[in-house]
């Protein structure tokens, strides 16, 4: 596969493992894990080309943040985080570092000054423990901005923070006063 073909097909593993699975007929369960014989009968159905394992398991290997898991033999595959479709995918729950960033666009610093950040269409808000990842992340909705957020100090009176396997702060929403620009 080409690193295209290989992108290509991640995102389109991303819309269906967090997603909508429904987009080629499999469900997950309450675990968030898909039956990887479906999923790969269901991709090539879908893209009308063959789609083998050794193809998902390059994906899930080269995939630059560690997105998916298998379970132990293989048979099931889930997304680490970033879901819509409410599912638990059994997040380890942390004592965050003091500060946490996140990155999001000018556009949305208006309303995220007046009510927090929010998950939006997510299950939850997604933090990051470096500046750069941050960066990264605000630059996908436009001209970027950072939210220092001071994690320790919500932990503290009682918010609860997971990390993902892939290595993603996770919380249900971050109010104003935990905020700075
Ligand atoms: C913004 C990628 C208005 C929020 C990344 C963000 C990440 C508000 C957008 C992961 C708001 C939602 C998630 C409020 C938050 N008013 N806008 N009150 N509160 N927002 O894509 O954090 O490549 O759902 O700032 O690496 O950008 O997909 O979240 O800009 O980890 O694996 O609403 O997606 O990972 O956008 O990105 P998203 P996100 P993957």
């Amino acid at each position: 596969m080409t690193e295209n073909q290989t992108n290509d097909l991640s995102k389109f593993i991303a819309l269906i493992l967090r997603h909508k699975p429904q987009t080629i007929g499999i469900q997950l369960n309450k675990n968030g894990w898909a039956n990887v014989d479906e999923l790969i009968k269901g991709i090539s159905k879908h893209k009308k080309k063959p789609f083998s394992m050794e193809m998902l398991e390059q994906i899930v290997v080269e995939d630059e943040k560690k997105r998916y898991s298998f379970n132990d033999n293989k048979t099931l595959i889930r997304a680490n985080q970033g879901h819509s479709i409410s599912v638990d995918v059994e997040l380890k729950e942390c004592r965050p570092p003091e500060i946490l960033y996140h990155g999001t666009s000018e556009k949305f610093v208006s309303s995220i000054d007046h009510e927090g950040l929010l998950p939006k269409s997510r299950l939850y808000v997604h933090l990051s423990k470096d500046i750069e990842t941050a960066k990264s992340v605000g630059s996908r909705h436009g001209n970027p901005i950072i939210y220092k957020v001071k994690s320790l100090a919500m932990h503290n009176v009682g918010y609860k923070f997971y990390l993902s396997t892939n290595g993603v702060w996770l919380v249900q929403k971050v109010p104003v006063e935990y905020l700075e620009k």
